[in-house]
C-alpha cells in the first residue's frame, strides 16, 4: 500500500504542474457518461495511467474517463478506481478541483475498499489519505507531502451544500434543505464535490448532498470513483453517509463500472435528520 500511495503522490504532483498551464479548451471526445472532456481531464487521466501502471501493487485501473477496466498485472493486489479531475467544469473560473482515488483489494466493490485518497489543487497542493484514520498533508517547498493534521468530523456542522438543479429536486429534498437553512445553516457550494467535501471535513462538519433529480433519478455522481472513496473518507473521519434510505453508502452494490447514486455525506446530526426526512 505504501508504494501505491507514493505513486499516487507522484501523479498528483505532476497533474498539479500540468494545471498551471492555462489551456482549458475542449477536446472533441466524450467520456463514458457523455460529459464533454476538457483537455486537462484527458491529460490528468494519461498522467495517472502512466504513473500508476508502473506500480507493482496495481492489478487494474478504472477511470472515470475510460469505458473499460484497464488490466495491468493479474498477480497484484489492488484495483485503483479514480476520477482524474473532479470539478473540471470549474477550471475556466480557477476554482479548486481535485483527483479522487479508491483503492480496492481484488474486486472493485465497497466491501473491498481498503483506502482512499484525494488531492486538492487549490492555492496549495493538499492530499487527504484515509486508511484507519484520515490525515491531511500539504506539499512543502521540498516537494514533499508534510502532515498537517488528522481530520475529524464533529457531531453537527453549519455548512449546507446541495448539488443538482433546484427545480428538479423532489419535494422531500427541497423541504429537507430548507429546514437546514431555517436552522441557520449556510450555503457553501462550489460545484466540485471533492472541494466541497474537503471544506466540510476541514471545518469539521455540515452536509454535502447530490440527490436524485427528475432528469437523473439515480443522481449524477459515480459510485466507484467518487461516491465510495469520499464515503470511506468521511466515515473514517467520524462522519456518516447515506443514499437517503440505506444506513451507509458503503452498503450499496453496483454492476456497472459507471453506475451513479444519490448520495449524502455529513455529520451525525445532519445525516440522521436526512434519513428521518427521506424515510418518512
Ligand atoms: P465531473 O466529475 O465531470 O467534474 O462532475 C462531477 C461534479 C461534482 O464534482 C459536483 O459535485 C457535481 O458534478 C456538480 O454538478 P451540478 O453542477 O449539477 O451541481
Ligand atoms: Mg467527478
Amino acid at each position: 500500500m505504501k508504494e501505491l500511495i507514493d505513486f499516487i503522490k507522484k501523479a498528483v504532483i505532476e497533474i498539479s504542474k500540468e494545471l498551471k498551464n492555462p489551456d482549458t479548451s475542449y477536446s472533441s471526445t466524450e467520456n463514458a457518461t457523455g460529459d464533454k472532456q476538457l483537455k486537462l481531464d484527458v491529460k490528468s487521466d494519461l498522467i495517472i495511467t502512466d504513473v500508476l501502471s508502473k506500480c507493482k501493487e496495481v492489478k487494474a485501473l478504472i477511470s472515470e474517463e475510460k469505458d473499460e477496466i484497464l488490466n495491468i498485472n493479474d498477480k497484484a493486489k489492488f484495483i485503483v478506481a479514480y476520477d482524474p479531475l473532479d470539478g473540471s467544469s470549474l477550471l475556466d473560473v480557477n476554482f479548486s478541483v481535485g483527483s479522487i482515488f479508491a483503492i480496492y483489494e481484488q474486486e472493485a466493490n465497497a466491501k473491498n475498499l481498503k483506502a482512499a485518497v484525494y488531492s486538492i489543487y487549490g492555492p496549495r497542493l493538499e492530499l487527504v489519505f484515509a486508511y484507519d484514520k484520515v490525515e491531511l498533508f500539504r506539499l512543502d517547498k521540498d516537494e514533499q507531502f508534510a502532515l498537517v493534521k488528522e481530520l475529524k468530523m464533529s457531531q453537527k456542522g453549519k455548512i449546507n451544500a446541495s448539488g443538482g438543479t433546484q427545480r428538479d429536486w423532489s419535494k422531500t429534498h427541497s423541504d429537507f434543505i430548507k429546514s437546514l437553512f431555517d436552522e441557520g445553516y449556510r450555503l457553501r457550494y462550489s460545484g466540485a464535490m471533492v472541494s466541497d467535501i474537503h471544506q466540510i471535513l476541514c471545518k469539521g462538519g455540515g452536509i454535502f448532498s447530490y440527490p436524485a433529480t427528475k432528469n437523473a433519478p439515480n443522481g449524477k455522481l459515480r459510485a466507484l470513483f467518487e461516491v465510495f472513496p469520499l464515503a470511506f473518507i468521511v466515515q473514517k473521519a467520524g462522519g456518516f453517509t447515506s443514499d437517503g434510505f440505506n444506513d451507509t453508502l458503503l452498503d450499496l452494490t453496483f454492476k456497472d463500472l459507471h453506475a451513479t447514486t444519490p448520495c449524502f455525506f455529513g455529520s451525525k446530526y445532519e445525516i440522521d435528520k436526512l434519513k428521518d426526512a427521506y424515510r418518512a
